[in-house]
């Protein structure tokens, strides 16, 4: 192109622009930047837990009464507005006996329990769930929750949201209850075991969206444990989906929660996804490297992983290492724009074969 011509055409952008218009030619650049893919949203980056439970303690002081906001301190990404661009996660402290007040809002949330007891419970449209240590309990969207520490020692948990999303889509909406709590149900466990368990109420709809739900560490760690042996995913080990007790898919809608074994001495394959995702350590240490950059990890640290960029996991303990994640491929795969480099891993192996085969081969 002359350079007459561009100068015209110059003119004509800012005259376009004038007119609330935009040439398609504008967008070149951006189209010339995400050839092989976007940059990442975000960079790598991990939060130490010694760091992250000093400032929680701080902030009891700091902030004596949990009463007006929540006592969570989010993880903020250096390079995104969350601690992905759709995810944000981080820590609550509440001391022995306060309540953080019973609230909803369409941004979904999760809860698990680091330093948690059978006296915290997050009741959630009515349901009391427990957090034990490492439970996770899901506050879907829209469903009031509230926390109630009825043990004697400070709690903590993770708090994971579709913030990012949600604000993106402009979808965000807010509802205080007007009182402390919410009223609970008469027959706590029976609710939910009775509509997500095996047998359930011909004459009822489906509530599959925003199910509230507890899963029990104890559950989870005997799982692990028994399938500890198999080979898993290359890239990730032996992961596991929190799957929704009533669909079977993703824990809720936009966003999935993992859990990780990786043995002792176990490198992963790298790869790289268009999700992102936020990881808990809940044991072991070790080293995710991501586009270079080395997160070594310890018992509760927390870290980034942001989209698109290549990462592989290192275990360097002497132990299984666990990983509690959680990433946003539900809605990367409802709007069909999941793609991972250099092969599609998930859902892919297939189903182990029955016994007939297996003598028959
Ligand atoms: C929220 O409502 C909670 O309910 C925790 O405990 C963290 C971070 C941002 C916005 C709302 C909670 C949050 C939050």
């Amino acid at each position: 192109m002359s350079t007459a011509e561009s100068s015209e055409l110059r003119e004509f952008d800012v005259e376009l622009e004038a007119a609330n218009l935009r040439g398609q030619w504008i967008y070149d650049d951006m189209l010339e930047s995400v050839v092989g893919g976007p940059k990442p949203a975000g960079v790598p980056f991990l939060w130490r837990w010694h760091d992250v439970y000093a400032k929680l303690l701080k902030s009891c002081d700091v902030m004596p009464e949990s009463l007006t906001a929540r006592r969570n301190l989010s993880f903020i990404n250096p390079d995104a507005r969350g601690t992905t661009h759709t995810i944000n996660m981080g820590m609550q402290m509440l001391k022995p006996g306060e309540i953080a007040y019973a609230h909803r809002h369409t941004m979904a949330a999760l809860r698990f329990a680091i330093q948690g007891g059978p006296g915290l419970v997050t009741v959630v449209d009515g349901e009391p769930c427990q957090m034990d240590t490492y439970d996770l309990v899901l506050t879907p969207r829209w469903t009031w929750h509230d926390h109630e520490n009825a043990t004697s020692e400070n709690v903590v948990w993770l708090d994971v949201l579709d913030i990012g999303l949600v604000l993106g889509l402009n979808v965000p909406f807010y509802e205080p209850y007007g009182e402390m709590r919410q009223p609970q149900r008469e027959d706590p466990g029976e609710h939910l075991a009775d509509r997500g368990g095996m047998l359930r109420p011909a004459w009822e709809q489906v509530k599959a969206a925003n199910f509230p739900y507890r899963y029990p560490w104890r559950d989870v760690e005997r799982q692990l444990q028994r399938m500890a042996g198999l080979a898993g995913s290359p890239y990730d080990g032996v992961v596991l989906r929190y799957a929704n007790p009533v669909t079977g898919g993703s824990t809720m809608p936009t966003l999935d929660c993992w859990v990780q074994l990786l043995r002792p001495g176990q490198q992963t394959e790298a790869h790289r996804h268009t999700s992102s995702a936020v990881y808990f350590v809940v044991r072991g240490e070790g080293t995710t490297v991501v586009d270079g950059v080395e997160l070594d990890w310890g018992p509760h640290d927390s870290f980034v992983v942001p989209n698109w960029s290549t990462h592989h996991f290192v275990n360097r303990s002497a132990e299984n290492a666990l990983l509690f994640s959680v990433n946003d491929i539900p809605t990367l795969k409802a709007l069909d724009l999941y793609y991972e480099e250099p092969e599609l891993s998930l859902g892919t192996q297939p189903f182990p074969p029955v016994p007939a085969n297996l003598r028959a081969r």
